[in-house]
């Protein structure tokens, strides 16, 4: 956008124009001026401040002559060096011309803006460039706000945050330790689930009221052992996981930061998936409700439908396949066409695989070439279909005759269901492709009821509602639904002790370190007597410290000379701070709670936060329509627990639009 006011041409009107130009044309300079003096007007009569019912920014009577409370929020910028882009004002201004005709329709508008300031660009710019980040991020936000101030919006300026500003981070840093001063108890709430404080765990496992996970004594556990199984259970918690590490950058990457070649859109360096230390927050434990609860939201049918593919419940049978080296367990959506196998496929990381690797130097080979190839969702998809016969033949379960062959196969995924499964060609297109490479049979288990035909390039795969006539049913009658047969085939494995319905999600865990200065500190110190103990909360919030290095690879808070050495908060001992920082997606799962009450000595403040919520009209781009919303409903509901968000909040985005993108196609066809 540009600052730039253009004063020159004869329309100016001002100074020595032509006779004929009228004295009060509207040109540039005198919108210019007119402008300017209203926005100065503006801020100094607090003209678009809107008062809350009570506390700091209260004003009661004023509340109620306004009208009715109305929330239109914005998706918040990262302020980046180049300020606003033309896709910005698009947004803003829609919810800003909202706002103001709600205004002046008589509504208590809630109406601002505030900063994701936190990120890799700061730093990285701080790396080319050397200055740091804290000055890159003010120069930055100082010219948005510049420029949305010119663009006239109406935001009420007291409620503004950045999610850099210790004063908020503060209580970023205290949500984190209560999500981890908490696990999820799945029977609670009549079998629900939800969230309980993690001292209510270990008093059920002192009392013997709820047994280990192995089933020793509580009591005969050291005390490392009971520590270990209590952070098994915690709302965040710290674990080995397959991560995007980019070494480039020094961190990792969220899916989203890879581009489809396998590097990061920030700065294009290779990302390779590793196992690493993380810190992960459990969402999955939620997995249902935030699927379900869908259904009560006013978003269009494609957000709902992203949210719903990517948290991907599927229904099916966990089915366990005898072989020589032990059960190899599948995971099946389509129990009712296990009559249809005709081969068993495990991933090249598979304990199976991993134990052949070791034997045998083909194996080896071949599960080296598949992880060279990558492995990811996104790469398989386009990846041809490799498979390697290990000569290991697993027995049929219900049948002791019939065998199948055990390959290790590249499209199967570890980090989905068991990491193992049972092919059937006839129904899977997948499946048939590798069949008819390999030369495996294809046994069809069903057929179409009006027009039966056999199976040759194009796989039979019927509607899971649509009734068909079973050839080769695992149970239940000749015809039925593929819903039907799945549960009855279901039950059938329950019954012949082979296998058990289970219900699998896409979804994994939130992992949320970054190794990165830039980020908001996650508060827990590690003792090497009390393990890991979250900072307290008088000690918050744990601040960067200012004196980095920032033009070497590797994390700068690591490096820091002082800055991790600390006491333990349990004990007092010497101990180490954490030195990874978080996903900037956790700064903002919450801003929209603060802005209820940005001044509040706590999080939120409830009588404010139970006025403002829910969000009544969200707007934003599409591109968090999956990872902001999802990870914002996970924390609505910590902070319900937590008594900062009413109950009715727990869903805090009632209705949202994305605006779409401003592209080159619509400005070609606007010059038109
Ligand atoms: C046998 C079968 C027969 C399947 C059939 C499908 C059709 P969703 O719905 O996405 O959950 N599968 C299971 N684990 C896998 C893994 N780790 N990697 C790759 N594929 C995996 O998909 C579930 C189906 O995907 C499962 O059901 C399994 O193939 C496959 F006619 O089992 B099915
Ligand atoms: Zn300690």
């Amino acid at each position: 956008m540009s600052e730039q006011t253009e004063t020159s041409g004869t329309d100016s009107g001002t100074g020595d124009a032509a006779p004929d130009t009228p004295p009060f044309r509207y040109s540039a300079a005198l919108a210019q001026d007119i402008e300017v003096r209203w926005q100065d007007w503006w801020d100094a009569n607090g003209t678009f401040e809107t008062p809350n019912p009570a506390g700091p920014l209260g004003d009661a009577d004023l509340a109620a002559e306004r009208g009715e409370k109305l929330f239109v929020l914005d998706m918040f910028p990262y302020p980046s060096g180049a300020g606003l882009h033309v896709g910005h004002p698009l947004g803003f201004i829609g919810t800003d011309v909202y706002a103001r005709f709600k205004r002046m329709t008589g509504h208590n508008v809630l109406h601002t803006m505030g900063f994701d300031a936190f990120g890799l660009p700061a730093e990285q710019y701080a790396v080319e460039t050397g200055q740091h980040p804290a000055i890159t991020t003010n120069e930055n936000i100082a010219t948005y706000r510049r420029q949305l101030r010119r663009l006239g919006l109406a935001h009420d300026q007291r409620r503004s945050i950045s999610t850099t500003d210790p004063a908020y981070y503060r209580w970023t840093q205290w949500i984190f330790t209560q999500i981890f001063n908490a696990w999820f108890d799945p029977a609670a709430n009549d079998g629900e689930g939800a969230a309980r404080a993690i001292g209510e765990l270990v008093a059920e496992f002192e009392i013997g009221a709820r047994p280990t996970p192995d089933g020793r004594d509580w009591h005969s556990l050291t005390t490392e052992e009971q520590k270990a199984i209590v952070d098994d259970h915690r709302l965040a918690y710290v674990s080995e996981a397959p991560v995007n590490w980019c070494p480039g950058l020094g961190t990792v990457v969220a899916n989203e930061e890879v581009t489809a070649d396998g590097r990061s859109d920030r700065g294009n360096f290779p990302v390779f998936k590793r196992s690493m230390r993380q810190w992960m927050m459990r969402i999955t434990a939620y997995a249902d409700r935030l699927i379900d609860d869908l259904e009560l939201l006013d978003w269009t049918d494609a957000i709902k439908t992203m949210q719903r593919n990517w948290i991907g419940r599927s229904h099916g049978a966990n089915v366990h396949f005898p072989s020589p080296a032990g059960d190899i367990t599948v995971f099946t959506t389509r129990p009712d066409t296990l009559r249809g196998a005709s081969f068993i496929a495990v991933a090249p990381d598979h304990p199976l695989a991993r134990a052949l690797e070791a034997k045998d130097p083909d194996v080896a080979a071949f599960c080296a070439e598949c992880r060279r190839l990558g492995t990811s969702e996104e790469a398989l998809e386009t990846a041809e279909k490799l498979g390697h016969d290990t000569g290991l033949r697993a027995r049929y379960p219900f049948d002791t005759e019939w065998e199948l062959p055990v390959y290790i196969a590249n499209f199967v995924l570890m980090d989905y269901g068991t990491g193992a499964i049972f092919g059937v060609p006839a129904h899977d297109q997948r499946d048939l492709d590798f069949a008819r490479k390999y030369e495996l049979p294809v046994i069809e288990t069903f057929e179409a009821v009006d027009d039966p035909r056999p199976v040759l390039d194009q796989a039979f795969i019927p509607a899971k509602d649509q009734t068909v006539r079973f050839t080769r049913a695992l149970a239940g009658p000749e015809l039925q639904t593929g819903n039907e047969a799945i549960e009855a085939a279901i039950a059938f494995c329950e019954q012949h002790g082979v296998g058990q319905g289970v219900t699998r999600f896409r979804l994994r865990d939130w992992g949320l370190s970054r190794q990165r200065y830039w980020g908001c500190p996650i508060p827990v110190v590690h003792c090497d007597a009390c393990g890991i103990v979250p900072e307290k909360s008088e000690n918050l919030p744990v601040e960067l410290p200012r004196d980095v290095t920032l033009d070497e690879p590797g994390n700068p808070l690591a490096r820091h000379p002082t800055w991790s050495r600390t006491t333990c908060p349990a004990c007092g001992g010497p101990a180490r701070r954490e030195t990874d920082t978080m996903d900037t997606f956790v700064d903002s799962s919450w801003y929209f709670a603060r802005f209820t009450a940005p001044r509040a000595e706590t999080p939120t403040d409830l009588e404010e936060a139970a006025y403002w919520m829910n969000v009544d009209q969200y707007i934003g781009g599409i591109e968090h329509a999956i990872l902001h919303l999802l990870y914002s409903r996970f924390f609505a509901r910590a902070m319900h627990k937590t008594g900062h968000l009413p109950e009715s909040a727990i869903e805090p985005f009632e209705a949202l639009f994305t605006q779409g993108m401003v592209t080159h196609e619509i400005y070609e066809k606007l010059g038109e």
